[in-house]
Protein backbone atom coordinates (compact mmCIF):
# COMPACT_ATOMS: atom_id res chain seq x y z
CA UNK A 1 0.00 0.00 0.00
CA UNK A 2 3.16 2.41 0.76
CA UNK A 3 6.44 2.15 -0.72
CA UNK A 4 8.04 5.30 0.82
CA UNK A 5 6.55 5.48 4.35
CA UNK A 6 5.49 2.75 6.91
CA UNK A 7 1.87 3.17 8.33
CA UNK A 8 0.48 1.50 11.17
CA UNK A 9 -2.49 2.45 14.17
CA UNK A 10 -1.50 1.46 17.97
CA UNK A 11 -3.83 2.65 20.69
CA UNK A 12 -5.67 5.42 18.71
CA UNK A 13 -2.22 6.78 17.44
CA UNK A 14 -1.63 6.43 13.81
CA UNK A 15 2.29 6.02 13.35
CA UNK A 16 3.22 7.40 10.05
CA UNK A 17 6.96 6.61 9.57
CA UNK A 18 8.92 8.27 6.34
CA UNK A 19 10.66 5.45 5.35
CA UNK A 20 13.57 6.70 2.60
CA UNK A 21 16.49 6.26 5.08
CA UNK A 22 19.15 6.12 2.92
CA UNK A 23 18.77 9.46 1.42
CA UNK A 24 17.72 11.13 4.89
CA UNK A 25 13.90 10.25 4.13
CA UNK A 26 13.93 12.85 1.53
CA UNK A 27 10.91 14.14 -0.19
CA UNK A 28 9.75 12.57 -3.72
CA UNK A 29 6.37 13.49 -4.84
CA UNK A 30 5.45 9.65 -4.58
CA UNK A 31 6.33 10.33 -0.37
CA UNK A 32 4.81 13.25 -0.52
CA UNK A 33 1.23 11.65 -1.97
CA UNK A 34 1.60 8.84 0.36
CA UNK A 35 1.85 11.12 3.44
CA UNK A 36 -1.05 13.20 1.93
CA UNK A 37 -2.78 9.63 1.96
CA UNK A 38 -2.27 8.21 5.26
CA UNK A 39 -3.23 11.95 6.78
CA UNK A 40 -6.69 11.73 5.21
CA UNK A 41 -6.87 8.45 6.26
CA UNK A 42 -6.10 9.38 9.48
CA UNK A 43 -8.01 12.38 10.09
CA UNK A 44 -10.97 10.16 8.77
CA UNK A 45 -10.65 7.05 11.18
CA UNK A 46 -12.82 7.07 14.47
CA UNK A 47 -10.14 4.97 16.00
CA UNK A 48 -7.26 7.10 14.99
CA UNK A 49 -7.43 10.19 18.16
CA UNK A 50 -3.12 11.25 17.48
CA UNK A 51 -1.12 11.27 15.00
CA UNK A 52 2.69 10.81 14.48
CA UNK A 53 5.45 11.52 12.08
CA UNK A 54 8.73 10.46 12.28
CA UNK A 55 11.27 9.40 10.14
CA UNK A 56 13.34 5.77 9.95
CA UNK A 57 17.33 5.57 10.89
CA UNK A 58 18.94 8.83 11.55
CA UNK A 59 16.51 11.58 10.19
CA UNK A 60 13.66 13.00 10.49
CA UNK A 61 13.41 14.26 6.66
CA UNK A 62 16.45 16.08 4.88
CA UNK A 63 13.58 18.02 2.38
CA UNK A 64 12.95 18.03 -1.21
CA UNK A 65 15.38 14.56 -2.43
CA UNK A 66 17.86 16.72 -4.38
CA UNK A 67 18.93 14.29 -6.84
CA UNK A 68 14.81 14.25 -8.05
CA UNK A 69 15.00 17.78 -9.51
CA UNK A 70 14.99 18.56 -13.21
CA UNK A 71 17.27 21.49 -14.37
CA UNK A 72 14.72 24.53 -15.26
CA UNK A 73 12.02 22.57 -13.35
CA UNK A 74 8.95 25.60 -12.16
CA UNK A 75 9.68 24.73 -8.64
CA UNK A 76 6.05 27.36 -7.80
CA UNK A 77 4.32 24.76 -10.06
CA UNK A 78 5.87 22.06 -7.42
CA UNK A 79 5.03 23.63 -4.58
CA UNK A 80 1.57 24.59 -5.63
CA UNK A 81 0.85 20.79 -6.40
CA UNK A 82 3.04 18.81 -3.65
CA UNK A 83 4.05 20.26 -0.91
CA UNK A 84 1.15 23.40 -0.78
CA UNK A 85 -1.52 20.77 -0.77
CA UNK A 86 0.37 18.47 2.19
CA UNK A 87 0.63 21.66 4.22
CA UNK A 88 -2.85 22.47 3.87
CA UNK A 89 -3.98 19.04 4.43
CA UNK A 90 -1.65 19.27 7.83
CA UNK A 91 -3.29 22.25 8.62
CA UNK A 92 -6.93 21.22 8.15
CA UNK A 93 -6.93 18.27 10.13
CA UNK A 94 -8.90 18.32 13.32
CA UNK A 95 -6.78 15.57 14.97
CA UNK A 96 -3.47 16.53 16.98
CA UNK A 97 -0.23 15.85 15.12
CA UNK A 98 3.19 15.60 16.78
CA UNK A 99 6.66 15.66 14.61
CA UNK A 100 8.42 13.15 16.44
CA UNK A 101 12.17 14.60 15.21
CA UNK A 102 14.55 11.83 15.37
CA UNK A 103 16.99 13.59 13.87
CA UNK A 104 17.44 16.39 11.38
CA UNK A 105 14.72 17.94 10.12
CA UNK A 106 16.28 20.26 6.88
CA UNK A 107 14.43 22.16 4.23
CA UNK A 108 10.83 21.60 3.67
CA UNK A 109 11.44 18.53 6.54
CA UNK A 110 11.99 21.76 8.95
CA UNK A 111 8.81 22.83 7.17
CA UNK A 112 6.69 19.81 7.72
CA UNK A 113 7.92 19.43 11.58
CA UNK A 114 6.28 23.32 12.17
CA UNK A 115 3.34 22.58 10.65
CA UNK A 116 3.11 20.11 13.42
CA UNK A 117 1.30 20.76 16.35
CA UNK A 118 4.11 19.50 18.60
CA UNK A 119 7.80 18.88 18.77
CA UNK A 120 9.16 16.01 20.14
CA UNK A 121 12.92 16.50 19.54
CA UNK A 122 15.65 13.54 20.25
CA UNK A 123 18.42 15.01 22.02
CA UNK A 124 20.80 14.27 18.79
CA UNK A 125 18.28 15.74 16.23
CA UNK A 126 18.64 19.21 14.72
CA UNK A 127 16.83 21.89 12.55
CA UNK A 128 18.03 23.47 9.72
CA UNK A 129 16.58 25.81 7.31
CA UNK A 130 18.77 24.68 4.41
CA UNK A 131 17.18 26.70 1.58
CA UNK A 132 19.65 30.26 1.98
CA UNK A 133 22.11 27.23 1.21
CA UNK A 134 20.56 26.11 -1.89
CA UNK A 135 19.70 29.76 -3.18
CA UNK A 136 16.02 28.86 -2.54
CA UNK A 137 13.82 30.52 0.03
CA UNK A 138 11.85 28.87 2.81
CA UNK A 139 9.21 27.26 1.40
CA UNK A 140 6.20 24.83 3.10
CA UNK A 141 4.52 27.38 4.87
CA UNK A 142 8.49 27.51 6.74
CA UNK A 143 8.13 31.61 7.23
CA UNK A 144 4.36 31.46 7.53
CA UNK A 145 5.08 28.96 10.95
CA UNK A 146 8.44 29.68 11.49
CA UNK A 147 7.51 33.59 12.33
CA UNK A 148 4.53 32.38 14.50
CA UNK A 149 6.66 29.91 16.75
CA UNK A 150 9.85 31.82 17.54
CA UNK A 151 8.93 35.06 16.71
CA UNK A 152 10.24 37.26 13.64
CA UNK A 153 13.92 38.19 14.57
CA UNK A 154 14.77 34.39 15.13
CA UNK A 155 12.88 33.29 12.14
CA UNK A 156 14.74 35.71 9.90
CA UNK A 157 18.28 34.34 11.63
CA UNK A 158 17.44 31.07 11.27
CA UNK A 159 16.22 31.72 7.37
CA UNK A 160 19.33 33.98 6.35
CA UNK A 161 22.07 32.45 7.72
CA UNK A 162 21.14 28.55 7.42
CA UNK A 163 22.97 27.12 9.95
CA UNK A 164 22.11 23.95 12.63
CA UNK A 165 20.12 24.46 15.46
CA UNK A 166 20.71 21.99 17.96
CA UNK A 167 17.91 20.06 20.11
CA UNK A 168 18.68 22.33 23.38
CA UNK A 169 19.08 25.59 21.22
CA UNK A 170 15.09 24.43 19.66
CA UNK A 171 14.03 24.01 23.59
CA UNK A 172 15.22 27.88 24.47
CA UNK A 173 13.93 29.36 21.95
CA UNK A 174 10.27 27.43 21.82
CA UNK A 175 10.40 25.87 18.49
CA UNK A 176 11.19 21.77 20.48
CA UNK A 177 7.66 20.82 22.91
CA UNK A 178 10.40 18.68 24.70
CA UNK A 179 13.65 16.91 24.46
CA UNK A 180 14.00 13.52 24.84
CA UNK A 181 17.37 11.67 25.75
CA UNK A 182 17.96 8.65 22.93
CA UNK A 183 17.23 6.11 25.40
CA UNK A 184 13.53 6.86 26.35
CA UNK A 185 12.78 8.01 22.57
CA UNK A 186 10.27 5.70 21.81
CA UNK A 187 8.67 4.92 25.20
CA UNK A 188 8.06 8.88 26.14
CA UNK A 189 7.26 9.28 22.21
CA UNK A 190 4.23 6.54 22.47
CA UNK A 191 2.86 8.07 25.73
CA UNK A 192 3.07 11.50 24.37
CA UNK A 193 1.12 10.64 21.77
CA UNK A 194 -1.44 8.35 23.81
CA UNK A 195 -1.78 10.64 26.19
CA UNK A 196 -3.12 13.82 24.05
CA UNK A 197 -5.25 10.80 22.18
CA UNK A 198 -7.34 9.62 25.15
CA UNK A 199 -8.07 14.18 25.64
CA UNK A 200 -11.55 15.22 23.82
CA UNK A 201 -10.72 14.82 20.62
CA UNK A 202 -13.06 16.92 18.87
CA UNK A 203 -12.19 19.78 21.48
CA UNK A 204 -8.41 19.89 20.28
CA UNK A 205 -9.74 19.95 16.67
CA UNK A 206 -11.61 23.18 17.99
CA UNK A 207 -9.02 24.41 19.46
CA UNK A 208 -6.90 23.88 16.73
CA UNK A 209 -9.28 25.18 14.39
CA UNK A 210 -9.84 28.69 16.51
CA UNK A 211 -6.46 29.47 17.49
CA UNK A 212 -5.87 29.74 13.68
CA UNK A 213 -8.57 31.66 12.92
CA UNK A 214 -7.35 34.53 15.49
CA UNK A 215 -4.76 35.65 13.18
CA UNK A 216 -7.43 35.75 10.30
CA UNK A 217 -10.35 37.94 12.15
CA UNK A 218 -11.30 41.04 14.60
CA UNK A 219 -11.75 40.37 17.79
CA UNK A 220 -15.82 40.86 17.22
CA UNK A 221 -15.40 38.49 14.33
CA UNK A 222 -13.69 36.18 16.37
CA UNK A 223 -15.77 36.63 19.36
CA UNK A 224 -18.47 35.32 16.98
CA UNK A 225 -16.62 32.27 15.47
CA UNK A 226 -15.48 30.85 18.88
CA UNK A 227 -19.29 31.08 20.60
CA UNK A 228 -20.22 29.01 17.30
CA UNK A 229 -17.12 26.78 18.15
CA UNK A 230 -18.10 26.28 21.92
CA UNK A 231 -21.99 25.45 20.36
CA UNK A 232 -20.46 22.72 19.32
CA UNK A 233 -17.78 21.66 21.70
CA UNK A 234 -21.07 22.00 24.37
CA UNK A 235 -22.65 19.34 22.21
CA UNK A 236 -20.22 16.75 22.66
CA UNK A 237 -20.38 13.40 24.72
CA UNK A 238 -17.44 14.58 26.01
CA UNK A 239 -18.13 17.36 27.48
CA UNK A 240 -20.65 15.62 29.13
CA UNK A 241 -18.08 13.41 30.41
CA UNK A 242 -15.99 15.90 31.15
CA UNK A 243 -18.50 17.66 33.63
CA UNK A 244 -19.33 14.28 34.99
CA UNK A 245 -16.46 13.28 35.80
CA UNK A 246 -15.23 16.21 37.86
CA UNK A 247 -18.57 16.55 39.59
CA UNK A 248 -18.14 12.68 40.47
CA UNK A 249 -14.32 13.40 41.59
CA UNK A 250 -13.19 10.88 39.23
CA UNK A 251 -10.86 11.04 35.73
CA UNK A 252 -12.95 11.51 32.54
CA UNK A 253 -13.06 9.26 30.01
CA UNK A 254 -12.81 10.54 26.68
CA UNK A 255 -14.21 8.81 23.69
CA UNK A 256 -13.59 11.52 21.26
CA UNK A 257 -17.08 12.23 20.74
O1 LIG B 1 11.60 21.06 -5.77
C1 LIG B 1 12.23 21.93 -5.17
O2 LIG B 1 13.46 21.95 -5.13
C2 LIG B 1 11.46 22.96 -4.37
C3 LIG B 1 11.25 22.50 -3.00
C4 LIG B 1 12.24 22.67 -2.08
C5 LIG B 1 12.07 22.17 -0.71
C6 LIG B 1 13.38 21.88 -0.03
O3 LIG B 1 13.33 21.11 0.88
S1 LIG B 1 14.80 22.65 -0.53
C7 LIG B 1 16.01 22.06 0.66
C8 LIG B 1 16.50 20.68 0.32
N1 LIG B 1 17.31 20.11 1.38
C9 LIG B 1 18.56 20.49 1.61
O4 LIG B 1 19.10 21.37 0.98
C10 LIG B 1 19.31 19.70 2.68
C11 LIG B 1 20.41 18.91 2.02
N2 LIG B 1 21.06 18.03 2.98
C12 LIG B 1 21.93 18.48 3.90
O5 LIG B 1 22.19 19.66 4.04
C13 LIG B 1 22.60 17.44 4.74
O6 LIG B 1 22.50 16.20 4.09
C14 LIG B 1 21.97 17.30 6.14
C15 LIG B 1 22.33 18.54 6.98
C16 LIG B 1 20.47 17.12 6.07
C17 LIG B 1 22.57 16.07 6.86
O7 LIG B 1 23.98 16.14 6.81
P1 LIG B 1 24.85 14.85 7.18
O8 LIG B 1 26.29 15.28 7.12
O9 LIG B 1 24.35 14.28 8.45
O10 LIG B 1 24.53 13.77 6.04
P2 LIG B 1 25.00 13.77 4.54
O11 LIG B 1 26.28 13.00 4.43
O12 LIG B 1 25.01 15.15 3.96
O13 LIG B 1 23.82 12.95 3.83
C18 LIG B 1 23.75 11.53 3.89
C19 LIG B 1 23.23 11.02 2.56
O14 LIG B 1 21.91 11.53 2.33
C20 LIG B 1 24.10 11.51 1.41
O15 LIG B 1 24.07 10.50 0.41
P3 LIG B 1 25.38 9.56 0.17
O16 LIG B 1 26.54 10.46 -0.10
O17 LIG B 1 25.52 8.79 1.47
O18 LIG B 1 24.98 8.69 -0.98
C21 LIG B 1 23.34 12.72 0.91
O19 LIG B 1 23.60 13.03 -0.43
C22 LIG B 1 21.90 12.25 1.10
N3 LIG B 1 21.01 13.38 1.25
C23 LIG B 1 20.87 14.22 2.29
N4 LIG B 1 19.96 15.14 2.03
C24 LIG B 1 19.49 14.89 0.80
C25 LIG B 1 20.15 13.77 0.28
N5 LIG B 1 19.91 13.28 -0.93
C26 LIG B 1 18.98 13.94 -1.68
N6 LIG B 1 18.31 15.01 -1.25
C27 LIG B 1 18.53 15.52 -0.03
N7 LIG B 1 17.82 16.58 0.40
Amino acid sequence: MYETIKYSVENGVAWLTLNRPDKLNAFTSQMNKEIQKAIKISAGADEVRAIIITGEGRAFCSGQDLSDVDEGMNLGQKLREDYGPMMEQIANCEKPIIAGVNGVAAGAGFSLALACDFRLVSEKASFLNAFVNIGLIPDSGNLYYLSRIVGHAKALELSLLGEKVTAGEAKNIGLATKVIGVDEWNEHLKAFAENIANKPTKAIGLIKRYLEASYHLSLEEYLKEEAEGQRIAGLTKDYAEGVAAFTEKRKAQFIGK
